[in-house]
């Protein structure tokens, strides 16, 4: 359906035309209550949104909203096991790989838990072979490097969660290869012992040439040191696909399976988590999968105006399709979610980057914005120039653990000092007489102070969520990520979109076929002139 239709999209369009809210300064000024009431706490993560340009009126509206776009019964399906990836005929279930109770989650009538279950205890009992020194490499020795071969979703999140959880690794050492560019995989093998070395082919399909590309390039490295007889004790596969595993020469005994009802983008939970279970063990896994678990069930249960994703997915709708944003900040101040931002832009980008609803209607309002960001702290010192003083505003949501193992106490106090400041820059902004009285005290002459002061005034107004996690642990990184996805999830839901499926990376995977057959000598396909000139210089070199 299409949102613009309903009448709390009418009231929430001239609400903010002919009700524009007060600059945040005045609002704070206004309400010293702010804070307070704009802003909910669960599964360990305080969400502060009271730096939006939102009052309750607006609220309401957005949760009005959601209603009419039938929000809840849209969770209840993807819960339930409806196909609502409707492109792909396909039931969207990542969150029954985490359920925590015995309550069967029906695919095509048939109950999907035991199989979960029985992947994940033959994942963690290899896992658990490999950390204790148990599995052995060609030559008898303990493998003390693991390399994940994949890209996409069978690299961003597995990745982005040995780092964030590093301070909690205890197996051998991590290692992602995913560009088809060769140095990647040559400099990461470059310190490695081919015979302690274990290789994951992590690929849903196993059809994605550049994950397939690597893994023989790794075999063929492996081979030249232990013969083809060692493969088997050196590489494992996560997949769906049984035959392509097979016919790449992984035996399945050494295959870890999962369903096409997992999403790429959503699949660090399943058997594709196996590098994490690895890195950190099954019980600090079984962790990870808890902190989702509980956000699920807090999304599925509290009401609109408590319930964490949905309270950051209508602001986002707010500040896109109302105020106007077309790209989101995300910075993490923890070093550890470094990879945070680009997990998020596949999950975001990839899920709602559409223009054709679900039901094939072409939108006529704006859809997923552009995610981006850094790690805070670096971001200060690089881009957050922009988001103080450029001309678009862009909204940021600061993402700050409070406490993680092994932090140094002066650090950690400047740590939340400085993503602390920047929303306060941010939303109070200075103003020009601020800077003048600021000047004068510094005894700076009238005129270079009158010169200076457009530079050095901040517009300020500018919208972010702060949210503030007791601690970096795998519960809680769970319960964060389970948070953005059901954010994703129900912004989709709003805009009408299949979040689940990816056409759009389809054509370009397809021309490269081609052109790698024109690269290895065939006079077909011919291509348009700008890409037959680039071709042709290629070939020149
Ligand atoms: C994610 C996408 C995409 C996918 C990669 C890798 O939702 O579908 O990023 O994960 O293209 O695919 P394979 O796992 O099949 O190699």
């Amino acid at each position: 359906m299409n949102p613009t239709r309903t009448s709390a999209w009418t009231r929430l369009a001239e609400h903010a035309t002919s009700h524009p809210p007060a600059a945040l300064r005045e609002l704070f000024a206004q309400d010293p209550q702010r804070a307070c009431h704009f802003r909910q706490e669960a599964c360990g993560i305080l969400l502060d949104y009271s730096k939006n340009r939102i009052s309750d009126t607006t609220l309401h509206l957005l949760f009005d909203l959601a209603d009419a776009c039938d929000l809840r019964s849209h969770t209840r399906a993807m819960f339930e096991g409806d196909a609502i990836n409707s492109t792909e005929h396909r039931a969207v279930l990542h969150t029954a790989l985490r359920t925590q109770g015995d309550v069967p989650v029906l695919v095509d009538g048939h109950d999907v838990l035991p199989a979960i279950r029985e992947v994940r205890a033959r994942t963690y009992a290899f896992a658990e072979r490999v950390r204790s020194g148990d599995w052995k490499g060609f030559s008898g020795e303990r493998i003390t490097d693991v390399v994940n071969i994949g890209i996409g979703g069978s690299d961003l999140g597995p990745l982005m969660v040995c780092e964030a959880l590093k301070p909690y690794a205890d197996g051998p050492r991590m290692d992602f290869v995913s560009n088809v560019d060769s140095l990647h995989l040559v400099q990461t093998l470059k310190d490695l012992d081919p015979a302690r070395t274990l290789f994951i082919v992590a690929s849903k399909t196993f059809t994605t040439v550049e994950t397939l590309t690597n893994a023989r390039s790794a075999r063929a490295w492996l081979v030249a040191a232990g013969g083809e007889t060692a493969v088997a004790r050196h590489f494992v596969a996560v997949s769906t696909n049984a035959a392509k595993v097979n016919d790449f020469g992984i035996d399945t005994a050494n295959m870890f399976g999962f369903w096409d009802w997992v999403g790429g983008r959503y699949s660090l939970w399943s058997s594709i988590g196996l590098s994490i279970v690895l890195a950190i063990g099954p019980a600090g896994f079984d962790e990870l999968l808890a902190g989702a678990a509980a956000m699920d069930q807090h999304f599925r249960t509290a009401p609109l105006a408590e319930n964490l994703p949905v309270i950051l997915a209508l602001l986002g709708i707010w500040n896109v399709n109302f105020l106007g944003s077309a790209s989101q900040v995300i910075a993490p101040y923890n070093q550890t979610l470094h990879r945070l931002p680009a997990f998020l832009q596949q999950l975001d980008m990839e899920s709602n980057g559409k223009r054709v609803r679900a039901d094939g209607e072409a939108v006529d309002y704006a859809t997923g914005p552009v995610i981006w960001g850094e790690p805070g702290t670096n971001g200060q010192h690089a881009f957050f120039q922009l988001l103080h003083q450029g001309t678009a505003v862009i909204p940021v949501d600061f993402i700050l653990a409070l406490r993680q193992p092994g932090q140094i106490e002066a650090h950690r106090t400047s740590q939340i000092a400085n993503c602390l400041a920047q929303s306060a820059a941010l939303m109070q902004g200075k103003t020009a007489e601020e800077v003048r009285a600021e000047m004068q005290a510094k005894g700076i002459a009238a005129e270079e102070i009158e010169a200076l002061i457009p530079h050095r005034t901040f517009p300020g107004n500018r919208p972010s969520n702060t949210l503030l996690l007791d601690e970096l642990s795998p519960r809680s990184l769970g319960a964060l990520l389970a948070l953005y996805e059901h954010k994703v999830f129900v912004q989709g839901s709003i805009w009408g979109l299949n979040s689940f499926d990816q056409w759009g990376v389809e054509l370009g995977k397809q021309l490269a076929t081609g052109i790698e057959q024109r690269l290895a000598g065939a006079s077909e396909p011919a291509y348009d002139a700008s890409t037959e000139a680039l071709l042709a210089y290629t070939r020149s070199k």
